[in-house]
């Protein structure tokens, strides 16, 4: 009779820790188990003319899902043939793992945007090229 309950206590104890264990995996915060973040850099509209508002906007997502915490995203401006001024704009939340930053561009010419974005421990700075042209 004491050995047999020693044996349930030992075994209640088992079952704890392997539940303490499985739960630590789902909340770990080690980026090596979590696949990369992925940013999609868009710009609208596509083929924008100069002093007309063009939204630059990142849609973060993880494994397929919007990520809903983003810790810092800024979004790097430059225009192609200036390479001293870089401006950077701190991202507006639109929703759930989606940032803008409205913008209007007096000047016509190629232009380059970097969305500097850091979310689940992961950074990802992807960029695009676009085109202002004149009126
Ligand atoms: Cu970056």
């Amino acid at each position: 009779m004491k050995k047999a309950s020693a044996g349930l206590v030992l075994a209640g104890l088992l079952l704890l820790t392997a539940c303490q264990s499985s739960s630590m995996d789902d909340m770990a915060m080690n980026p090596n188990d979590m696949k990369m973040i992925d940013v999609d850099l868009q710009v609208n509209p596509e083929l924008p003319k100069t002093d007309e508002c063009v939204t630059l906007q990142a849609t973060i997502s993880q494994d397929g899902k919007r990520v809903k915490k983003v810790s810092d995203i800024t979004f790097e401006i430059w225009k192609e043939d200036q390479t001293s001024e870089h401006i950077k704009v701190k991202a507006a939340k639109k929703e759930a793992g989606v940032y803008v930053v409205e913008k209007k561009f007096p000047t016509a010419g190629t232009y380059n945007v970097t969305a500097h974005t850091t979310a689940s421990g992961f950074h990802a700075m992807p960029n695009k090229q676009f085109q202002i042209s004149g009126n």
